[in-house]
């Protein structure tokens, strides 16, 4: 037995970043305990970034290739044998019906992993596959179609100012439970407590969240009203002189256009489909208006909505009529230590319709189909079906709408390819499992969470554990896979990393020769270099020999900090003519779908979703300490609902939508308001061929078999998971699936 020894790093299953004390000795971890010194988090912690160890330790998590054997069944294989199934299905599949017959999931993983985040965009290029689905269309899409028609980049998405402002809006996001998202903050919670104590923070969401707690009002909205409310908050800032737009008045355009559409919402017109009050919406824009630093931010119940790009395009034009844009306090640009390919102008193009899908006809946005309609692409004979897929990171079984029928979908896949840790409700049905690092196997330095945080801060951690086994990193196998789906058969993945890593280097500025002379080691490693030595504060390569690199950093475990966001909008916008659209066409024309939405009788009961801090969507529920005790997969309804449908708390309950039903406990609570129903989502572990022991006896039941394909926000082809029409009746009397067997 050897002494025990403190490894520092970051977790990294969220925005938040945490600084953690890993206390570990003999290859296993004894306590995981908040870094009181970390610069950033400052002691900070949730019950997650205490779990790395456990999850480190699973016995269900997958360490060797699982591969598909003549009877059906997944067994371990050699990582040599998986790479030559690999290259046989793909190649297969590719030879047959040509490259477009492939397509890749990228799941949320991708944002979290050190090297696929640095490695999706090479893999998708080298593939050469034409569309991609990402849980992207089952999230962020809304905001990143109006980012890219307000700013002209997708991703350059503005994160609320949270230490400087006086007065916060906070709408369709639960900060208290995911800990902030689209906005990197260390403690959503304690950051609210202050701007109360310099001013006012106000919740727009249907339900009394967690966050309430942490807020001076709690205004309840209808679920997919949001742009309606925000509207009419414009209405008011134009209609009582309250507009303005101070430093940004040259660099706005299309004021005029939004003074006109919104002349068309004044509060008294909204306020009934809304469910809220029209004083309470004009007090909301006076009070906004009037304090000195303001910012509006709103998050998922926003975006995964009917009018998802309508909503989140209103916060940033608010923000922007009330002088609060790229200022301190409002919503700002993050300025990384390290740039993020993601964010780059030349990383992605942006663009609408260019094709569409062949089964519905729906056009591709941003390069992506919503994430409705992959099923339909596999299952639908005909010239074009979808025969492979790649799925990195992600549990669309349980993430994405219409999940039954993406469940019965993918057995039909000549080639199914899993890069997961898990053997999941999505993974069961691949041909070949290729497992993942687990989180302390990995290195950390977030390669896209800067982007959005509220300050220039870095923090670097090696792996503590080597993988064992000599496992590939993920860089490797994308790099593989990408190459067999370009026909090129298996290729030595660091000579193909040489190419990447010079490309790259010159993008960025500098003489590949002298970058690869520097960092001769292929992998993720040298590419982060890159990005912060070409970053705002590098070295650049010498040039700059006071400058940072990562060696210097490696120097501080407890992090970096080059202070908070600060005003840039000339390095952001990169629409040709320089201006902030605040009033995109794309965007306007589908004011005239929400106004007739105004018409529209009203559902007597809506569905929607709702996070916990104890869990990350589909994937921790395999920890026992996180799920263990109260069930957590129930029905929130009000009770004057619950009598109206004649269910009881505790009790199971029906619930049933256009397209599936579920029977699921009820909890009866007047934290909903009254109308609206509230399901979390990533639960459903009831399925045959996982390897799931914990997770399978806490099942829970799958939200997203009740969220129809065809209800999205049209402009983004967003998921519209919020705001499924339902009804709730008793259950049929079978045992209730939640609570562990
Ligand atoms: N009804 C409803 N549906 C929703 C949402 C909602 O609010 N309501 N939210 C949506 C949102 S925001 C998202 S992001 C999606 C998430 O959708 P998905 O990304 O499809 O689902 P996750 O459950 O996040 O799955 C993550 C997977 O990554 C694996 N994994 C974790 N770490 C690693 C790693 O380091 N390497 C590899 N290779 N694999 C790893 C896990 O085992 C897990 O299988 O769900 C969406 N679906
Ligand atoms: N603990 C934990 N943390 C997470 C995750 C997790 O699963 N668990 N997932 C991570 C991921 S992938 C993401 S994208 C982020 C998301 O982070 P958040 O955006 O903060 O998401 P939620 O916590 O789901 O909060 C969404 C809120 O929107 C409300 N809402 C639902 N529909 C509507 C609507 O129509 N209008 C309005 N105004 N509100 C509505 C819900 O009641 C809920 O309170 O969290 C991340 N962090
Ligand atoms: S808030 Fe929790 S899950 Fe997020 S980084 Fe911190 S410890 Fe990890
Ligand atoms: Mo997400």
């Amino acid at each position: 037995m050897t002494d025990r020894q403190i490894h520092i790093r970051s977790c990294s299953l969220c925005e938040a970043m945490c600084g953690l004390e890993v206390h570990h000795a003999d290859g296993e971890v004894k306590l995981i305990r908040p870094n009181r010194n970390d610069v950033w988090s400052k002691g900070y912690i949730c019950p997650k970034g205490t779990v790395l160890g456990h999850m480190y330790a699973d016995p269900d998590r997958v360490r060797r290739p699982l591969v598909r054997n003549a009877a059906g069944d997944l067994a371990e294989a050699s990582w040599d044998a998986a790479f030559e199934r690999c290259a046989e299905l793909l190649g297969g599949v590719r030879d047959k019906y040509g490259v477009e017959a492939i397509t890749a999931y990228l799941g949320n993983a991708t944002g979290f992993n050190y090297s696929i985040s640095r490695y999706a965009g090479m893999f998708l290029q080298l593939a050469g596959i034409p569309t991609v689905y990402s849980s992207g269309t089952v999230d962020t899409w809304s905001k990143n179609v109006a980012c890219q028609l307000m700013y002209g980049h997708s991703w350059r998405i503005p994160v609320p100012d949270i230490d400087r402002t006086d007065f916060m809006v906070v709408q369709g996001a639960n900060p208290s439970a995911s800990q902030g998202s689209f906005m990197g903050c260390p403690d959503v919670p304690g950051a609210l407590d202050l701007v109360r104590e310099r001013g006012k923070v106000v919740v727009i969401d249907p339900r009394r969240s967690e966050t309430c707690a942490h807020a001076d009002q709690w205004l309840p909205v209808r679920p997919g009203t949001d742009a309606l409310l925000q509207l009419a908050v414009v209405n008011v800032l134009f209609d009582e002189g309250l507009v303005r737009l101070g430093h940004l008045a040259d660099r706005l355009k299309g004021v005029d256009d939004v003074r006109a559409i919104a002349a068309e919402f004044p509060p008294e017109r909204v306020a009934e489909a809304c469910g809220a009050d029209a004083g309470a919406i004009r007090t909301l824009a006076r009070e906004f208006a009037a304090a000195e630093r303001a910012v509006w931010y709103a998050r998922i119940g926003t975006c995964n909505q009917e009018f998802g790009t309508l909503a989140s395009w209103l916060p940033d034009v608010i923000c922007a009529l009330t002088g609060n844009l790229d200022a301190v306090g409002g919503m700002m640009w993050a300025k990384p230590v390290a740039w993020s390919m993601l964010q780059q102008d030349w990383g992605f193009e942006g663009g609408f319709d260019r094709w569409r899908s062949r089964v519905r006809d729906i056009p591709e946005v941003l390069g992506q189909f919503p994430m409705g309609c992959l099923a339909e692409e596999i299952d639908t004979p005909g010239e074009g079906q979808l025969k492979g897929l790649i799925v990195v990171g992600g549990n669309p079984v349980l993430s994405a709408p219409n999940s039954e029928r993406l469940d019965n979908a993918l057995p039909l896949l000549e080639a199914m390819i899993s890069v997961d840790n898990a053997l999941n409700e999505t993974s069961r049905h691949a041909h070949v499992v290729l497992p993942g690092l687990a989180a302390l196997e990995q290195h950390f330095y977030s390669e896209m969470l800067w982007g959005w945080a509220k300050r220039s801060a870095a923090k670097y951690a090696p792996p503590l554990f080597p993988p064992a086994d000599d496992r590939p990193d993920e860089w490797e196998i994308l790099t593989r896979l990408g190459a067999m789906c370009a026909g090129m058969g298996d290729v030595n993945a660091a000579e193909f990393d040489d190419l990447y890593f010079s490309a790259l280097a010159e993008l960025a500025g500098v003489d590949p020769a002298i970058a690869l002379e520097a960092s001769p080691e292929p992998g993720p490693e040298r590419l982060n270099d890159l990005a912060i030595r070409t970053g705002p504060w590098g070295d650049r390569y010498g040039e700059n020999p006071d400058g940072l690199n990562l060696d210097k950093l490696k120097e501080l475990p407890d992090g970096l900090d080059m202070g908070p966001m600060v005003p840039q909008v000339d390095d952001i916008v990169v629409n040709p003519d320089g201006k902030i659209d605040l009033a995109p066409e794309r965007i306007t024309s589908d004011v005239g779908r929400l106004e007739a939405s105004l018409e529209r009788p009203d559902a007597s009961l809506v569905l929607t979703s709702r996070r916990h801090v104890r869990s990350n969507n589909s994937w921790m529920h395999n920890v026992e300490v996180l799920v263990r005790g109260k069930d957590r997969c129930t029905l929130l309804i009000h009770p004057d609902d619950a009598a109206e449908a004649g269910v009881t708390d505790g009790e199971l309950a029906r619930v049933s939508s256009s397209s599936g039903a579920v029977e699921v406990p009820v909890e009866v609570s007047d934290q909903m308001y009254p109308g609206v129903v509230s399901l979390p989502h990533g639960w459903g572990h009831d399925k045959p061929g996982t390897r799931q022991s914990v997770a399978s006896r806490y099942a829970g039941v799958n939200y997203n078999l009740l969220v129809p394909p065809d209800f999205v926000d049209v402009p983004s082809g967003n998921a519209a998971v919020n705001g499924v029409p339902v009804a709730v009746t008793p259950a049929s009397g079978a045992p209730a699936s939640g609570v562990p067997a």
